[in-house]
């Protein structure tokens, strides 16, 4: 049996521990190296936080699985037991040219299941959380359930470059017309961000044409435990251990993105 206060407990310990690790690095010279292309940044911090997780998971809960975007976790080939999907700088290119507008992501699932999701806002020490079926936080105020609003003043987040024609979207269906029906658009460049702010309203939604699981672990549980809704751009159920694209939005408004902007 697990016991998911423990659980609960030592992750919020240990991201507020790496939090005051990521605060004290930027003292330090950065070694910023790059992935999949050159505008997609790594750092030697990024790699130090996913190992201090790893770190510390395995030597108090030596039976969970970790699944973490720099690779210190482990080779997952089911979802059995309970798996911690980290990503521990979520929006790194603005860690390095911003020092602020990144977060830790940490989605633990239960036998596949949701069950507790945490955002942390490092820079401003404020951590979005939820146990699934027990509600949502900002740090200790309970977040209300999300309600809806029509499309006209809805304001919604998703990067310019999905905008512009892209290798993911048909384009003769863009999100152009979306994005001229509604009140605004913004662009944060850290999913977790985007997450926390539909969960507390600053958004209304949050449209990506390409997540990895780390990107949207977390903040998925906590959208879903306020009544939003996650799923692609299909209007599908994300398969939680896939990269997929992602709508994220209030109750209606999801709806209504679907079926008038997204359905050919
Ligand atoms: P990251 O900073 O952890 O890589 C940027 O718009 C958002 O998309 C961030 O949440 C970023 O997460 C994520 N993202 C996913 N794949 C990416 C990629 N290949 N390059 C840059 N950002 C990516
Ligand atoms: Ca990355
Ligand atoms: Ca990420
Ligand atoms: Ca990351």
């Amino acid at each position: 049996m697990t016991c998911w206060a423990s659980v609960d407990e030592h992750a919020k310990l240990w991201l507020k521990e790496a939090g005051k690790k990521i605060i004290a690095s930027f003292q330090t010279a950065l070694e910023i190296n790059t992935k999949a292309d050159a505008n997609d940044l790594v750092t030697n911090i990024d790699q130090q936080i996913e190992q201090y997780f790893t770190k510390e998971i395995r030597l108090t809960f030596p039976s969970h699985k970790i699944l973490g975007e720099e690779g210190f976790g482990d080779e997952l080939v089911n979802t059995d037991g309970v798996i911690w999907i980290i990503d521990p700088i979520d929006g790194t290119m603005n860690f390095v040219h911003q020092q602020r507008n990144f977060f830790i992501s940490i989605g633990i699932l239960d036998n596949g299941i949701g069950k507790l999701g945490y955002l942390y806002d490092v820079v401003h020490d404020e951590l979005y959380y939820a146990e699934a079926g027990k509600g949502a936080y900002w740090d200790e105020l309970k977040l209300p359930k999300l309600e809806e609003v029509p499309v006209e003043n809805a304001l919604i987040g998703c990067s310019a470059t999905w905008m512009a024609p892209n290798r993911y979207m048909d384009p003769t269906n863009t999100l152009i017309p979306l994005a001229q029906d509604v009140r605004g658009t913004r662009s944060y460049g850290s999913a977790a961000l985007e997450f926390a702010y539909v969960a507390t309203g600053r958004l209304d939604a949050y449209i990506s044409m390409r997540l990895s699981p780390w990107d949207f672990a977390g903040g998925k549980i906590i959208v879903e435990e306020l009544g939003g809704i996650v799923t692609d751009l299909n209007g599908e159920k994300l398969s939680i251990l896939q990269k997929s694209s992602i709508l994220v939005a209030k109750p209606g408004l999801h709806a209504k993105i679907l079926e008038n902007y997204l359905k050919k």
